[in-house]
């Protein structure tokens, strides 16, 4: 199986991870990723990636850059648009 670069492009498919990862992360299941929850499923990747984990202080910086209704957590559409970023950056790196 090979993998498509241009799929971190598409919106479709930006959706569909984005879904994906934020109905594994809200494990309360509350339709909002907090701040343990977010940094559970980043220990989570950083495990399995090896790339190291961020300080609270920096996952606290990622949640505000993307918090536009500044309730502390993410909604759906703000967790889309960091995994929005997260493929830009990694489409970027490739
Ligand atoms: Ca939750
Ligand atoms: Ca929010």
């Amino acid at each position: 199986m090979s993998f498509d670069k241009e799929q971190l492009k598409n919106v479709e498919f930006i959706k569909a991870t984005a879904n994906g990862l934020f109905a594994e992360a809200d494990t309360d299941n509350n339709g909002f990723v907090d701040l343990a929850e977010f940094s559970k499923l980043l220990t989570d990747f950083s495990t399995q990636t090896e790339i190291p984990l961020p300080s609270d202080a920096e996952i606290k910086e990622i949640i505000s850059n993307f918090d536009s209704n500044k309730d502390g957590k993410f909604g759906l559409e703000e967790f889309t648009e960091f995994i929005k970023l997260i493929f830009e950056m990694f489409y970027n790196s490739l």
